[in-house]
């Protein structure tokens, strides 16, 4: 099957309640057993997160369309392993729907670099008007050849850096600290070139590795900064919004070959209404983000998001390095208000 690379442990050898589960539903999957009747989804965030709001919507508008004859159950809050360990057993049909950022797709396939480089995106509008039409449909086509279908983009607002030494107002700030990203080269060389230190690992071993001093801090939006409760131990959130990446939701290849033509278009329909909904759960969840971590007393300042983005440039070049990437790229870049 994989166009992963070989991860640090496959899912049926990873220790921990979530790794064991995961192994579970691999070793299902590999019996040709499934969960339940209904699809499974899964997201490694919390019930009432936006995303996993939003594939619930989904999930109700599938079975509304399909005369109750496909529902959806979901499995929140990575009950079901990590993000890179859920997409692989997605890929194999061990699982039918996930939600995922575009980290962990980014070393399987280069077209979702393009929509992950940092400073890409200048707002939200651009992001959203970007990949809303023939350029976002592209990326979500190139999934296909690795076993996904991708079905739409929901936001993810902006990431910024948060610490627990200081605040960062230039990259000199960010010198000597340990951050943690996302398990994507892409991540580890935009920390890099900003001159701190890279340790890629899984978002639910964030918060422990902050508060025992393992890393000084990470970067992500206002919702998973709060959500995580990484506020409560890194004290300092610095805008940079270094990152507008979107999330994906796909669904299993192998599960979607099973649908007739009229549930594939379904499927997709439904997927894209869901966007709106979740378009308005996300903005009122940043807002409710934002004053949570304000309140708790954490220092959050702004950048001059110039003195980042000049360190970008050799970066980018190393990871836009196909005729098709640098396209996409351009025409992005083109979208700008300043085009
Ligand atoms: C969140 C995103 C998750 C996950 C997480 C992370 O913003 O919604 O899917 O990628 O970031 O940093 O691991």
């Amino acid at each position: 099957m994989s166009d992963f690379p070989p991860a640090a442990a496959h899912p049926l050898m990873t220790f921990g309640r979530r790794g064991f589960i995961a192994g579970s539903s691999a070793l299902l999957a590999s019996c040709g057993m499934r969960l339940g009747d209904a699809f499974t989804a899964v997201d490694t965030h919390v019930l009432d997160y936006p995303t996993v709001q939003a594939v619930i919507r989904f999930g109700e508008l599938l079975s509304e369309r399909t005369g109750g004859k496909r529902t959806l159950r979901m499995y929140a809050g990575g009950q079901l392993g990590n993000e890179r360990d859920t997409l692989e057993i997605t890929t194999f049909g061990g699982l039918d729907f996930n939600r995922v950022n575009l980290a962990p797709l980014n070393s399987i396939e280069p077209l979702t670099i393009v929509a992950a480089l940092p400073f890409l995106f200048e707002s939200t509008e651009h992001m959203r008007t970007s990949l809303d039409g023939p350029i976002g449909d592209e990326i979500l086509a190139s999934l296909e050849p690795h076993g996904l279908i991708g079905l739409c983009f929901y936001d993810s607002g902006a990431r910024s850096f948060y610490n627990t030494r200081g605040p960062i107002t230039t990259p000199e700030d960010m010198k000597g600290l340990k951050l943690r990203v996302p398990g994507s080269d892409l991540y580890v060389a935009m920390v890099k070139s900003l001159g701190a230190d890279a340790t890629p690992m899984p978002l639910d071993e964030v918060y422990q590795s902050l508060a025992q001093g393992v890393i000084d801090g990470a970067e992500n939006n206002w919702p998973s900064f709060e959500s995580g409760r990484h506020y409560e131990v890194a004290r300092y959130y610095s805008l940079t919004r270094h990152l507008l990446a979107p999330e994906v939701f796909v669904m299993s290849k192998i599960s979607w070959d099973k649908l007739s033509t009229a549930e594939q278009q379904i499927v997709r329909q439904s997927a894209r209404d869901s966007v709106p909904y979740m378009r308005q759960l996300w903005d009122a969840q940043v807002a409710k983000s934002m004053k949570t971590v304000m309140e708790s007393g954490v220092e959050v300042n702004e950048v001059d998001p110039a003195l980042f983005t000049g360190k970008m440039t050799d970066m980018w070049d190393s990871f836009i390095t196909t005729p098709k990437q640098r396209e996409l790229v351009d025409k992005i870049l083109a979208m700008r208000s300043g085009g």
